[in-house]
């Protein structure tokens, strides 16, 4: 197949899952051609079958806001045009299922891709729900020749929130490179992190309001307070200032490292003892299933999809939002007990292999594909009307 996808090339999760996507279907002999305005940040090398086609805007002083949707869409449209796809995934419904609707529009039916929307997360809960956004999120989803969604959690939310029938949603968890994310990885970051051999903590985001980076400051100082530990903050965004200053008074601030956006994150997951998520919503949580897969014990709010993905009481422990002494208590349990930590340890890499390794979730996008292409998937040309 010829397949084109656009995503966020930012530091997120949909783009890493869009791009991780790209990759392994140009593995298995598909021609994958990412459109977007900058390069992923996971497209790191050259890989055969794979293009990249950066959206081009125009900085016309009249644009105090550019059209980037209105570019997009053109973008798609001529890569579709001269490469011949036979579908175009997007990732994340805003803008991107509006850009490819309209693409898909300037075509002759004959000649225009299929478009699949995967819904991430914030699209549906956050940014698509804004009444200025509503009616055309919906309007673009229901357009989509496919709809997948990360999480049962997330598929039932866009039925509610969007009145989009849920049957027509397919539900396909997010995937992960079981040989990449391992617990056995060389060379080992432990001595640098934890130099005094602590047990080490870690959290990866974009620290938005979302992700409650101070929760994650909280919590361990109530770790702290029970033994020697560090917390490792990887990631950055709007509120790092404000953890840094709450780490600052509650006297942790010494054994709290601020490492700032880094990749590859397995090999600082591979070397921590502990990953805490405790995120107002999370439609799946993606960086709980890399910390599992590289046998990292979550300690994580019981929100959205994360019950779909942490095993509670076996590859970690799941707390109320504001449960702030739970999750402490829970991440000394495991601190404290070897033989608790290596059954959630090795509990979480199996459920990472068993589940949601990209052998086993992969062919089901192909699939899916094949399905949107023979006329399937459910598209309802006017069902939004
Ligand atoms: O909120 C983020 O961290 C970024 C966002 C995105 O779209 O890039 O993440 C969403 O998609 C991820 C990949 O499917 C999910 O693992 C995250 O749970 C989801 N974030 C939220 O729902 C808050």
């Amino acid at each position: 197949m010829k397949i084109g996808i656009t995503c966020y090339p930012t530091y997120g999760g949909s783009g890493v899952v869009a791009t991780e996507l790209g990759l392994e279907l140009a593995e298995r002999g598909h021609e994958v051609h990412f459109v977007s305005y900058a390069q992923p940040f996971r497209l790191d090398r050259f890989r055969e079958r794979v293009y990249f086609h950066e959206v081009e805007m125009d900085p016309y002083p009249l644009f105090e806001h550019p059209p980037y949707s209105v570019a997009l869409a053109a973008a798609i449209h001529d890569v579709a045009v001269h490469h011949e796809l036979d579908l175009v995934h997007v990732h994340y419904a805003i803008p991107h299922a509006t850009s490819a609707w309209m693409a898909r529009e300037m075509l002759l039916p004959g000649r225009a891709p299929k478009v699949v929307t995967t819904l991430h997360g914030t699209d549906i809960t956050l940014t698509g729900k804004h009444p200025s956004l509503h009616s055309i999120t919906r309007f673009s989803i229901q357009k989509s020749d496919g709809i997948t969604a990360v999480s049962r959690f997330l598929r039932d939310e866009t039925e509610a929130s969007f009145g989009v029938n849920g049957g027509r949603i397919q539900v396909i968890p997010n995937f992960i490179d079981t040989q990449r994310y391992r617990r056995d990885r060389k060379p080992c970051h432990r001595a640098t992190l934890a130099p005094g051999g602590e047990k080490i903590l870690m959290h990866i985001s974009n620290f938005r309001p979302v992700k409650r980076v101070e929760e994650v400051i909280r919590v361990f100082a109530g770790v702290r307070s029970e033994g020697e530990a560090r917390l490792v903050m990887v990631g950055d965004g709007p509120d790092r200032p404000r953890a840094q200053a709450l780490a600052d008074a509650l006297g942790v601030a010494d054994d709290v490292l601020f490492l700032g956006k880094h990749t590859p994150v397995e090999e600082l997951l591979a070397c921590a003892d502990l990953f805490l998520l405790p995120s107002e919503s999370e439609s799946f949580g993606l960086a709980a299933l890399e910390a599992m897969a590289c046998g990292t014990p979550v300690v994580a709010t019981r929100v959205g999809g994360v019950p779909e993905v942490v095993v509670d009481g076996e590859t970690g422990f799941l707390h109320d939002l504001d449960d702030t002494e739970g999750m402490a208590a829970s991440a000394c349990r495991l601190l404290g007990d070897d033989g608790l930590w290596s059954r959630f340890s090795e509990a979480g890499q199996r459920v990472a292999r068993e589940e949601f390794s990209a052998a086993r979730i992969v062919p089901v996008y192909e699939s899916f594909y094949e399905t949107v292409l023979a006329g399937g998937g459910g598209s309802k040309t006017h069902e939004s009307e």
